[in-house]
């Protein structure tokens, strides 16, 4: 049979850069950039060529696995799902559904059908215990919006195309292809901000391959949160703030502006480890500036204080006259108004619930994974029994993995939709095998909003499901009936008008959609549908199609949409909420602990993705290993050598690694890439050894931070011990 090129996207991260593949006889053959996408133009990383190798990797779960003694026995689906539904049965019979729960991670994130029928579930059955990745990636930046403007779901993206001061905290985009934002050929797109005369400053610990190309404000580790409030400080102090813009959009000013009065640059120094006047100098470019946008991710998400870090991120752009401003900090419109529908029906809130441990507030309707090992194993009405666990590796990816790889041993039923055998499931009672997303269709519904030219594309499945690969949607559809529920995307009162929307629909089975109609539905009743016909060179998946390489939305976002954007009555920015005063007020350095003199924080690799393309030889080449990157000084002070081993300890526990001494970290601070030192069915990642930095974080609840839940897993006290030649 002759080979057949498909265009399609990547869906590893958020770019989602075009790509071409290359089809024989249901095989892939391999991957390459799509030189006809609009905006990534033939531009892909090694890991979106090398998705081949997990397509067609011979250690990927192709069959439903079900646990034996030592292993695993391949079973058919129908025993699968039927002795699941049958365990599930006799758990909610004797402890009620309360004690269900599911941990998604953040592949899901990246396809539609999954995450809809997981939402529909969860509202359907009731679930409560439910995580995600997000308490270890960005809910801290979904509270900071619900108190900012009402609305959790509505996140500001940098202006890139048109700013002349970028700002940005915590991240590494020129290796991580830029995260709550979605741009392709991002490098390019920073580059192109000093070509026209503007600046980028990158505020991180490490002298990042970002940094490097720009300008490097090398913060102390957890130091964020005082830097922000210094530069509020220093603007306020010097009338440098924007009056107008402050009185039109915000409420609140006076009560901030007293609230941070007490962080001078001089006060703040000591924690961020910044000259004050270095400090003063940037409050003053900043204001100053033609336009400015302040961005933060990750490095702001994961340290003590990440919620009052994010709110100020976008404080910092209020009042100084660059939210909602062309080049500044602006609201990209939805491909599905989520955000709207979601204020209006209020589904998913902030603090609806609270949880059993910890009596942390849910975030969309998930608890923080921190403390999903002691809902396991607390003993208790509400106890944690019975867990899904779909495209995620929490063993891996949340503070102390040890120990919930030990609670997950006292669930009465562990279920895991996969395409491996991972370091968390390899307990599993059941591993289910999910599609790739190559083989299921998709459209990035959540990216589109985050897109500073807004973008989007529909692409079919390039291949049939290799194995008896399953989809998660119907997995999660076939698990709900066989404990009498029907997962749906809204809840009953909504789902009558959308029925009844439906039903005009050709060959539309109102009673149980699929997450293709309902997706149709919703883009074309979106802010960018073609309303049925009503809206000329509207968006219908129909209309989609007939762009196979994507679609450019618009040249830029819309400015000027504060007022939509804010939920909150009085339809103004909050900019001082009592969380957030509080916050301010308690904010206190942890003191210095000398058996812990040095921070550790996180860090991305090209060729790594959180801890799922290990086994792929194309990114392992040069027998790619673990190392920590550590300042020569610090290794200096406790005798560690370059390319020696050396020893890292918190006080939750210690890992071994490979130092790399290297001028780039700040002294003080040790950054470990995640996603290392695997136990699974994945052969070459076995080998490649590492370990996992996670078994230096801590799950007391009193480490987890209040207002997010969010897992403190940057600037964490450690000890650096030389590792003796044996
Ligand atoms: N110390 C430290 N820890 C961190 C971070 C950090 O910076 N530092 N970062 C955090 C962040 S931002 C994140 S997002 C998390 C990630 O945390 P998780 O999402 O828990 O873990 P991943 O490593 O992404 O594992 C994803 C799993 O999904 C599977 N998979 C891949 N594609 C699919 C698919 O299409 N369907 C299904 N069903 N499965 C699929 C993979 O085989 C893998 O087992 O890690 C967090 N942990
Ligand atoms: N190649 C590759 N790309 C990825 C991923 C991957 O694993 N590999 N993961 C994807 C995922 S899930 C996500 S969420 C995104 C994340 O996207 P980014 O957030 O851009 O990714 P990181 O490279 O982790 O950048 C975080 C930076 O924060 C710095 N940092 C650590 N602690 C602090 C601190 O206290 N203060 C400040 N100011 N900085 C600090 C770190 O040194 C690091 O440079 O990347 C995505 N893209
Ligand atoms: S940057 Fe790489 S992994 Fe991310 S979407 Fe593009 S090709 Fe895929
Ligand atoms: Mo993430």
């Amino acid at each position: 049979m002759s080979e057949r090129e498909i265009p399609t996207y990547c869906r590893i991260c958020e770019p989602l850069c075009g790509l071409i593949a290359t089809v024989e006889d249901g095989r892939l053959v391999r991957l390459r950039a799509d030189k006809s996408h609009p905006l990534s133009k033939g531009n892909a990383c090694p890991k979106g060529i090398a998705f081949s190798e997990i397509q067609n990797d011979p250690d990927r779960v192709l069959y439903p696995l079900r646990r034996t003694g030592n292993g695993f026995e391949r079973v058919t689906w129908d025993e699968a799902l039927d002795d699941i539904g049958a365990r599930l049965r006799g758990i909610i019979g004797a402890h009620g559904r309360e004690s269900l729960g599911w941990y998604f991670g953040n592949p899901s994130s990246f396809s539609y059908s999954h995450m809809l029928w997981l939402v529909g579930f969860q509202l359907a059955a009731g679930l409560r215990h439910v995580y995600s990745a997000g308490s270890q990636d960005i809910n801290n930046r979904f509270v900071a919006s619900e108190l900012l403007y009402g609305s959790l779901t509505s996140v500001p993206v940098p202006d890139l195309d048109r700013t002349d001061f970028l700002l940005m905290l915590g991240a590494n985009p020129v290796v991580s292809h830029g995260s709550a934002m979605s741009v392709p050929r991002i490098r390019e797109k920073l580059a192109a901000i000093t070509k026209r005369g503007g600046r980028v400053l990158v505020v991180d610990p490490r002298r990042t391959e970002t940094a490097q190309l720009f300008e490097h404000v090398g913060v102390r580790p957890d130091g964020d949160a005082w830097l922000l409030a210094s530069l509020l400080q220093v603007i306020f102090a010097e009338g440098l703030e924007d009056a107008d813009a402050i009185r039109r959009q915000s409420a609140g000013a006076h009560e901030l502006r007293a609230a941070v009065a007490r962080f001078t640059p001089e006060a703040t120094a000591t924690v961020t480890g910044l000259e004050p006047d270095a400090v003063r100098a940037l409050a003053r470019d900043l204001a100053r500036a033609e336009s400015a946008a302040v961005y933060g991710r990750t490095g702001t998400c994961l340290g003590r204080h990440a919620t009052l870090v994010a709110f100020l991120i976008d404080v910092l752009a209020l009042v100084t006259g660059n939210l909602d401003k062309p080049g500044g900090s602006v609201f990209g419109r939805e491909l599905v108004a989520v955000s709207k529908l979601n204020a209006r029906l209020g589904l998913i809130k902030y603090g609806k619930n609270r949880s059993r441990i910890g009596d942390f507030p849910d975030v969309l309707g998930t608890f923080p994974a921190a403390i999903m090992a002691k809902e396991i194993t607390t003993p208790g009405p509400g106890r944690l029994r019975a867990l899904f666990t779909s495209a995620g590796n929490p063993v891996s990816s949340v503070p102390n993995g040890r120990e919930l790889a030990t609670a997950m041993t006292q669930l009465d039923l562990h279920v895991s939709i996969d395409l491996y055998v991972n370091e968390t499931n390899r307990t599993a009672d059941y591993i289910l095998p999910a599609t790739t997303f190559l083989e299921r269709d998709d459209i990035p519904l959540p990216f589109t909003a985050l897109a500073p030219t807004p973008y989007t594309q529909y692409t079919e499945r390039v291949l049939e499901p290799y194995g008896e690969a399953r989809e998660e949607w119907q997995i999660i559809d076939a698990i709900a009936t066989r404990i009498g529920v029907q997962p749906f995307v809204i809840g009953p009162k909504a789902a009558g008008g959308l029925l009844s929307r439906l039903r005009g629909l050709p060959g539309g089975r109102a009673a149980r959609p699929t997450p293709r109609l309902l997706v149709d539905l919703a883009v074309r009743t979106g802010p960018y549908g073609d309303l049925f016909g009503l809206r000329r060179g509207g968006l219908s998946l129909k209309m989609l199609r007939r762009h196979p390489h994507g679609l450019v939305l618009a040249d830029s976002i819309t400015t000027g949409v504060l007022r939509e954007v804010v939920q909150h009555k009085d339809n103004r920015v909050h900019l001082a909420p009592a969380e957030i005063l509080a916050e301010l007020r308690d904010l206190t350095a942890a003191p210095a602990d000398p058996s812990y003199p040095l921070r550790v924080i996180g860090m991305r690799e090209l060729k790594s993705h959180n801890s799922w393309m290990h086994n792929s030889e194309l990114l392992m080449r040069g027998d790619r290993t673990q190392a920590a990157r550590i300042n020569p000084k610090d290794a200096a002070v406790v005798g560690i050598s370059d390319g020696s081993r050396c020893r890292v300890t918190s006080a939750h526990g210690s890992i071994e690694v490979t130092a790399h001494l290297t001028e780039d970290m700040t002294e003080g601070a040790v950054a470990i890439p995640h996603g290392w030192g695997h136990n699974g069915g994945w052969r070459r990642a076995n080998a490649a050894g590492g370990a996992n930095p996670n078994e230096l974080m801590s799950t007391d609840p009193g480490d987890v931070e209040r207002l997010a839940g969010m897992s403190h897993l940057n600037g964490v006290q450690i000890r650096l011990d030389p590792v003796p030649l044996s």
